[in-house]
């Protein structure tokens, strides 16, 4: 029995795994870290890669947990799981796990992927409900179902299916959250072009004539700030070269209920390529979702681009047509090579750890437009 953190990963005879994580519900849940290694395609993969985790903002605590899990079980994909898990328990600055980002109605509601490098293979959870194992449930999705994505309370009933536990995602802090924000007359939120005024009043709202074609600019989500925008988006590459991706987020707050934001979809919140790199993405999923930008700085690394340059490139693709547009993205190749770009953050954090590290290293990006 391996124990790291407040989790425990418990191997039986068949090579199968149980995890039991202490998140004030303990949850089991068979085959949680899944036989990475019968999903492999062993052609793609070859031993002794140099092995990462990095993720973005300043969550080393998740670098940490995905980097001794990475020498526990070698996979990728459990390092992804287990480090996105750990901000899931810790509610990384309110944005990710339970008890953030309340909705319109004041629920929290949760999006996360995992995605695996050799076998392309994606699982993904939007609007998941009354479930605090987001990432797992996304990898429950992956390895149960040839599905990619399931969302809402179809989520939900699919999640308890397979054994995670139902609870209440709402605490006082959200509760509270959700009070403020209504006795500010419900700003900001997402509307436009309804009645009553949007920037002046609470819904229900009814829409006013509109033409999508009248628009000539383009709208970012203007309200997006450090404090709301902390998505975790992990990568990760095994000892034997297997690359997997992941994120996980309680969204934006006060969104309206059902939005999904990036984070689940693949190419926007997170992207990888086997054999090139993976990239991810944190900030105003409405807007980056429109772009695929995490699948569009692996392109980049595909055709020779380093990350960096690449992680800048696809966020001036954004800024170009957005830039009042907040977000970051990071990106890493197969030889550890890491770079980010930002747009309209006070600078953009990201942990790393490599086996070169003997511990979690943090680099901060200076971004364009920034507020500072
Ligand atoms: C979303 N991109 O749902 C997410 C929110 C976030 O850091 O914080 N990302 O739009």
């Amino acid at each position: 029995m391996f124990v790291f953190g407040r989790n425990s990963i418990i191997f039986n005879q068949t090579g199968s795994t149980d995890i039991y994580a202490s998140n004030r519900n303990q949850f089991k849940f068979q085959d949680a870290i899944s036989k990475t290694k019968s999903n492999v395609n062993k052609a793609q993969v070859e031993d002794s890669f140099q092995e990462l985790v990095i993720n973005t903002w300043s969550f080393s605590n998740a670098t940490k947990a995905g980097w001794n899990v990475l020498q526990k079980t070698h996979s990728a994909l459990d390092a992804v799981e287990i480090g996105c898990m750990q901000c899931e328990i810790e509610q990384c600055d309110g944005t990710v796990g339970y008890g953030g980002s309340p909705d319109e109605t004041g629920e929290t509601t949760l999006d996360a992927m995992i995605m695996d490098g050799p076998t392309h293979d994606v699982g993904a959870v939007g609007d998941l409900r009354r479930v605090k194992q987001a990432i797992s449930v996304a990898r429950a999705v992956m390895t149960h179902t040839t599905h990619t994505m399931l969302v809402g309370d179809a989520a939900t009933s699919f999640a308890l299916e397979m054994g995670f536990p139902e609870s209440n995602l709402t605490t006082m802090k959200s509760r509270q959250i959700y009070e403020n924000w209504r006795g500010a007359n419900c700003q900001p939120n997402f509307h436009r072009n309804v009645t009553p005024d949007p920037k002046k009043f609470c819904g229900p709202y009814k829409p006013i004539p509109s033409r999508n074609t009248d628009r000539v600019e383009a709208t970012a989500n203007k309200y997006i700030s450090k404090d709301n925008h902390d998505t975790i988006g992990m990568i990760a590459i095994d000892s034997k070269g297997r690359i997997a991706g992941g994120t996980s987020t309680n969204g934006a707050n006060h969104k309206v209920p059902g939005r999904v934001g990036d984070s689940p979809i693949t190419g926007a919140g997170a992207y990888v390529e086997q054999g090139v790199g993976g990239a991810v993405s944190t900030g105003d999923g409405d807007v980056m979702m429109r772009f695929v930008p995490s699948f569009h700085a692996v392109m980049l690394m595909s055709s020779g681009m380093k990350p960096d340059a690449a992680a800048k490139t696809a966020v001036a693709k954004i800024i170009n047509k957005y830039p009042q547009f907040s977000g970051a993205l990071l990106a890493v190749d197969m030889n550890g090579n890491m770079g980010a770009a930002c747009n309209n953050i006070d600078g953009f954090p990201y942990t790393y750890r490599t086996s070169k590290d003997s511990e979690v290293k943090t680099v901060t990006v200076k971004c364009s437009h920034s507020n500072s």
